[in-house]
């Protein structure tokens, strides 16, 4: 959002979508995150309040660390919208394009009309009504302003339900999009009786007995390039296995290399098949890891970015070890 002037005028359109219109269908992306699931509940909670009805959907179950969020059970899965007539006002949150929500489209009628509430920088403005704010920290800050737009006031509920978004995507207050905007927009939520304590514990620091024990395994993989600069671990499908870690579990688990002191770029080479690596890389200063991977075909921001590399692991782990190696010069 480029201006105030616009950002209202998207406010405005998204109040408008919503007050015409009725029978709606909110979705977020696969594989939800604290955002996704906050910001479906918090569009839930809205539509509740103004007496409309609805369905929140979602390819993937929500993670069961949010099931604190109001109305959370009532997310479906797909197979959920079977008994539903194709859906004619369609909200999406948190999507950056049209098939972050995977495959849901399916229910959508085909002159269906898309309300897309975001806050990514890579929007592609897909909907029929777009409410996208790239200043915003995380899709609930959007949703916070639009509550506010349209006079609603808050509960606890909603309350918590923001709080949770703004705290997951933010890293608990502490990335680069920990605006004073959002500490005010955190302490309104505060004043309505959110405890921080409670949901830093859920949100945050609360780990499964799997991701323990993929940490033990992956850990015990720690290897470091002659520079001290760059260090990685492994998940191997074996242990993957073995432990039963999910996607969720893993988590994470790619800050302890690049957390050590000395480190510049950590790496996770996550094995997906015999030959095939999802490898996540995060920098600490200075190493554009968005290039690095770019360079496999992937992607992501300057800090944190991941890509796919097919190989042997020994020789997957030199490749990409190589490119970090020249990207530190
Ligand atoms: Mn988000």
């Amino acid at each position: 959002m480029e201006s105030t002037q616009s950002l209202n005028s998207s406010l405005e359109e998204a109040k408008r979508f919503i007050e015409l219109n009725d029978d709606f269908l909110v979705i977020s992306h696969i594989n939800p995150d604290g955002d996704a699931a906050s910001s479906t509940c918090a569009m839930g909670w809205l539509l509740n309040k103004l007496g409309k009805r609805y369905v929140m959907a979602n390819m993937d179950t929500m993670p069961t660390r949010f099931s604190y969020l109001t109305g959370i059970e009532n997310v479906q899965l797909l197979q959920g919208l079977q008994k539903y007539e194709p859906f004619n006002h369609v909200i999406s949150v948190d999507c950056a394009d049209f098939y972050r929500f995977g495959e849901l489209n399916t229910v959508f009628h085909e002159q269906a009309k898309l309300l897309n509430v975001d806050h990514h920088a890579t929007n592609s403005h897909f909907g029929s009504s777009n409410l996208v704010d790239v200043t915003a920290a995380a899709t609930a800050q959007v949703m916070y302003s639009l509550i506010n737009y349209m006079n609603i006031e808050l509960d606890l509920d909603i309350a918590k339900c923001l709080y949770t978004g703004l705290l997951t995507d933010t890293g608990g207050f502490r990335y680069q999009n920990t605006t004073p905007k959002v500490l005010e927009i955190a302490s309104v939520l505060l004043s309505h009786g959110v405890s921080p304590t409670e949901i830093a514990r859920i949100a945050l620091e609360t780990i499964t007995p799997s991701h323990v024990a993929m940490l033990q395994c992956s850990l015990n993989t720690l290897s470091f390039h002659d520079s001290k600069k760059i260090a990685w671990i492994i998940a191997s499908a074996n242990d993957l296995m073995l432990t039963g870690a999910t996607a969720d579990d893993l988590d994470g688990i790619v800050r302890y290399p690049v957390n050590i002191s000395g480190v510049e770029v950590g790496l996770l080479f996550k094995q997906l098949s015999e030959r095939s690596f999802k490898v996540s890389l995060r920098s600490n200063d200075f190493v554009n890891v968005s290039q690095v991977a770019a360079l496999f075909g992937g992607g992501g921001h300057i800090r944190a970015a991941g890509c796919t590399v097919e190989g042997d692991l020994h020789e997957v782990i030199a490749r990409v070890v190589s490119a970090c190696e020249k990207a530190l010069l």
